[in-house]
C-alpha cells in the first residue's frame, strides 16, 4: 500500500452522490493506501506531506475507481451458438427451457477446472482494470454442484491475487437447477441449504448470497428460505429480481434486507418503496436489458421518487450480457434507461460501494477510505458517459500503487 501526494487536479469525490463538480486544484494525501485528505491544495495537512512521492496530475479529472458491482465474470465457455439461435428467433426463456441458457454454461464451467477459469477469466479482468475499476463482485452460479462452486469461488478469489483489485464474492447456488437434478427441485434445494451454503460460507469463500428469482428460475418461497438459512450464517444477501416478470421480488430481498436487487425490470412502487426503506440498493443492468432487447425499462422513475440508491453494472456474462467495458454501461444506463450522468458516475462508484457494504472503504475519494482512484483525460464528466468505445483513462491507483 503506498504513500502518495497527488496535486493538481479535479476532483469529482462522488462524496455527495448528486454531485459532478470537479474540486479545482484539489489534492490527494494517501499515507498506505488509505486517504488521509482529499480536497483543495490549501488545506493540506503540510505535517503529514513532507518525504511522500508528489504525482502531479496536470489538471487532469479524477473520480474514485470504478466498482463494477454485478458479474458473472468467472465461468466456462461462451454462448455464441446460442445468439445465432435468437437472431434466428429463439428467445432467452425458450432456449433456457430447451436445456440451453445457463445450464450449457453450467457444463462449461465443470470441465474447466479452478485453473482453467482463472486464466479465461483473467482477459475479461483486464478489460474492466484497463476501463479504470478497482473493485469488482464476482458471482458463482455456473458450477451447481458443491465442487464447482467452490472451484468458481477460489477461482475468483484467486483474480485479486493476480491483479492490484479488490474481488468481492456472491454464491449464485440458487441460479439454476443443475442437469441432475432436473426432476427433483426439493433435493436440490436441501443440497443448497443444508450442505453448498454451509460450506462456503464455513470456508469463508462468499461475502454474499444471491439468487435468481423468476419463473425459469426459483420462486419467492424457495429463495425465502435459502435467504432466511443465509442469514442465520450471517451472510448478507441479494437478489436478481423481477427481470422477466414480477414477482414480488424486490420486496422479498428488502424483507431480508438484501444489500442489492438487481435488473427490476418488473418491480413495482411497493417494491421500490420496500427496497428504499431497507436501503436495498437497486444494481441496473442496460447490459442484459439490451442483449436480450427487452422492452420494459426498470421504474427509474419510481427509484428516484422513493429515494432508493440506484447503482449500474456490466453483469458480465456469457448469456445475457457478454459486456466488459463499465464506460458503455454507463452510456447505456444514460441512452437506454435515461439516468443523467451524476446518477451513472454514482452508480458506478459510490452505490455500487453500498451495494456491496463496502462504503466504508472506497466508493468516494474521502479521508480514511483506499485511495481507490481514476483520474481520466477528460474536460467534463459527462465525457465519460458520453462516448461509446472510446477509453479516456489516463492512470488507475489501488489503495495509492
Ligand atoms: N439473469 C441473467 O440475466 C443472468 N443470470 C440471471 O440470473 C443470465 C445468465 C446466463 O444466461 O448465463
Ligand atoms: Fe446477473
Amino acid at each position: 500500500m503506498a504513500s502518495r501526494l497527488f496535486l493538481n487536479a479535479r476532483l469529482v469525490t462522488m462524496a455527495d452522490p448528486t454531485c459532478i463538480t470537479p474540486v479545482e486544484k484539489g489534492a490527494i494525501l494517501a499515507i498506505e493506501g488509505r486517504i488521509a485528505y482529499a480536497g483543495p491544495e490549501a488545506g493540506l495537512p503540510d505535517s503529514q506531506c513532507s518525504g511522500v512521492e508528489t504525482v502531479d496530475l496536470e489538471e487532469r479529472l479524477v473520480t474514485p475507481g470504478l466498482i463494477d458491482c454485478h458479474t458473472h465474470l468467472v465461468h466456462g465457455g461462451d454462448r455464441a451458438h446460442e445468439f445465432e439461435l435468437r437472431l434466428a428467433g429463439a428467445s432467452y426463456e425458450e432456449i433456457a427451457r430447451a436445456g440451453g441458457g445457463i445450464v450449457s454454461t453450467v457444463t462449461a464451467t465443470r470441465s474447466a477446472g479452478e485453473q482453467g477459469l482463472v486464466a479465461s477469466a483473467l482477459p475479461r479482468l483486464d478489460r474492466l482494470i484497463s476501463e479504470g475499476v478497482t473493485t469488482v463482485e464476482i458471482k458463482s452460479g455456473y458450477g451447481l454442484d458443491l465442487d464447482s462452486e467452490r472451484a468458481q469461488l477460489r477461482a475468483a478469489r484467486r483474480l485479486a491475487d493476480e491483479r492490484k483489485v479488490t474481488v468481492s464474492t456472491s454464491f449464485l447456488g440458487a441460479h439454476a437447477l443443475p442437469p441432475e437434478f432436473r426432476d427433483d427441485r426439493a433435493g436440490y434445494l436441501t443440497l443448497l441449504r443444508d450442505k453448498m451454503l454451509p460450506a462456503v460460507a464455513e470456508e469463508g469463500l462468499a461475502d454474499c448470497v444471491d439468487a435468481f428469482c423468476e419463473t425459469i428460475a426459483f420462486s419467492t418461497n424457495e429463495v425465502d428460505d435459502l435467504f432466511s438459512a443465509a442469514r442465520r450464517q450471517g451472510l448478507n444477501v441479494r437478489l436478481h429480481a423481477d427481470q422477466l416478470s414480477n414477482l414480488g421480488g424486490a420486496a422479498l430481498a428488502a424483507r431480508h434486507g438484501a444489500l442489492s436487487a438487481d435488473h427490476l425490470e418488473h418491480t413495482d412502487e411497493a417494491g421500490a418503496a420496500a427496497m428504499a426503506a431497507a436501503g436495498t440498493v437497486a444494481v441496473l443492468l442496460p447490459g442484459a436489458f439490451y442483449f436480450i432487447r427487452e422492452t420494459k425499462l426498470p421504474p427509474v422513475d419510481l427509484f428516484r421518487k422513493h429515494g432508493t440508491r440506484i447503482a449500474i453494472a456490466t453483469d458480465c456474462n456469457p448469456g445475457t450480457s457478454p459486456l466488459t467495458s463499465p464506460l458503455l454501461t454507463m452510456n447505456m444506463a444514460a441512452t437506454l434507461f435515461r439516468l443523467t450522468v451524476a446518477e451513472c458516475l454514482a452508480g458506478m462508484t459510490i452505490h455500487a460501494a453500498v451495494a456491496l457494504g463496502l462504503a466504508r472503504d472506497t466508493g468516494s475519494i474521502e479521508a480514511g477510505k483506499w485511495c481507490d482512484l481514476a483520474v481520466w483525460d477528460a474536460d467534463r464528466p459527462a465525457e465519460l458517459v458520453y462516448r461509446m468505445g472510446f477509453n479516456p483513462l489516463a492512470a488507475r491507483y489501488w489503495r495509492g500503487e
